[in-house]
């Protein structure tokens, strides 16, 4: 190992979260990676930039069922109370305006809680909206909400008179496997009150070409949301990827009911990661696993829901019945 490569030399504070996500998944075998790796600064963007594919329908399908549902989920939220809006992992909250709006037109003012792991997405994202929708005040929580150890979440008291919708939309929950996405499900149930509401997004199971063409787009967006994984490992745990020796793959796993993103090998290579003091030998097509994305059948989300401890409400979709939305009451 070169000495600009030895653990030593490397200068950048090295973030242990990372360093042991990419110690355990690339020494495993098959290797993988953790998704929520993809949403550094430039992975955040290309994600924003997927979001407006033309091949990415569930954004501007989730955006339509709230253009069109809007009045009536804010509505059977409330049940005639005040309702503040609360919101797992806010990101750019882009969807939750059309909510947002809802709510100002239904009770004149509303507090949005937007939730998110990091303090700087929050800062961003919510700032505007204030100025953008009059009516509406912003009150941050900084949280992680995807690792709890059984803690409740503390979203403070909300007002007498008032009731909590939270939300978890853009079929984030997709990105968990089934029983961290009911574990997940668990904890926001434990932190709400009798009376609140919770409003899940996710995406349906629909035609293999739609998914597949959602996951590898024409422009090669998503392919290089994909590659910028190991642009990060080697920025912040000083490896030497070469991001173009890595093929970027979809794949469709039916009996799963999920995509599944990979990077394969474009032929036999070594990777060193400096801050791992790690040398990695690639066979030709060998893939490091990145992402599962899956796929709901309808009906599923429901029961997901009912067996996490809330009781189902009421489901939106559109009129393909690509994506849904189901609010779910906490009795
Ligand atoms: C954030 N999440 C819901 C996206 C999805 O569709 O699973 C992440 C993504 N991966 C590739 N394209 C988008």
């Amino acid at each position: 190992m070169s000495a600009a490569a030895s653990p030593a030399a490397f200068s950048v504070v090295v973030d242990e979260h990372i360093a042991a996500a990419a110690q355990e998944g690339l020494t495993s075998q098959p290797r993988h990676l953790p998704a929520w790796l993809f949403y550094d600064a430039a992975g955040s963007q290309l994600f924003d930039q997927i979001t407006a594919l033309p091949e990415y329908y569930l954004t501007r399908t989730e955006r339509a069922i709230f253009t069109e549902h809007g009045g009536a989920i804010v509505g059977q939220a409330a049940e005639g109370a005040r309702l503040r809006i609360a919101e797992l992992g806010a990101g750019s909250a882009e969807k939750t305006r059309v909510l947002l709006r809802a709510a100002v037109e239904r009770q004149e003012t509303v507090v949005y809680e937007p939730v998110d792991v990091s303090a700087s997405a929050l800062d961003s994202a919510c700032r505007c909206i204030e100025r953008e929708i009059p009516g509406v005040t912003v009150a941050p929580r900084v949280m992680d909400y995807t690792h709890g150890d059984g803690r409740r979440f503390h979203l403070g008291r909300a007002g007498d008179n008032e009731r909590r919708l939270m939300l978890y939309i853009g079929s984030s929950i997709g990105n968990f496997e089934p029983h961290e996405a009911l574990r997940l499900l668990r904890r926001v149930r434990a932190g709400l009150k009798t009376g609140d509401s919770f409003l899940l997004g996710v995406d349906l199971v629909k035609g293999e070409n739609v998914l597949l063409d959602a996951y590898d787009d024409a422009a090669g967006v998503t392919a290089a949301f994909n590659r910028n994984i190991l642009v990060r490992l080697n920025r912040e745990l000083d490896a030497n990827f070469n991001q173009h020796a890595f093929a970027h793959c979809a794949l469709w796993n039916r009996g799963r009911s999920r995509i599944e993103m990979h990077l394969v090998s474009r032929f036999a290579q070594q990777v060193s990661i400096g801050a791992l003091d790690l040398t990695l030998d690639f066979a030709c097509g060998e893939t490091i696993h990145t992402e599962n994305s899956y796929k709901y059948s309808p009906g599923q989300a429901e029961a997901l829901l009912e067996e996490a401890g809330f009781k189902p409400a009421a489901t939106w979709s559109d009129e393909r019945e690509w994506f849904a939305v189901c609010l779910a009451r906490v009795e």
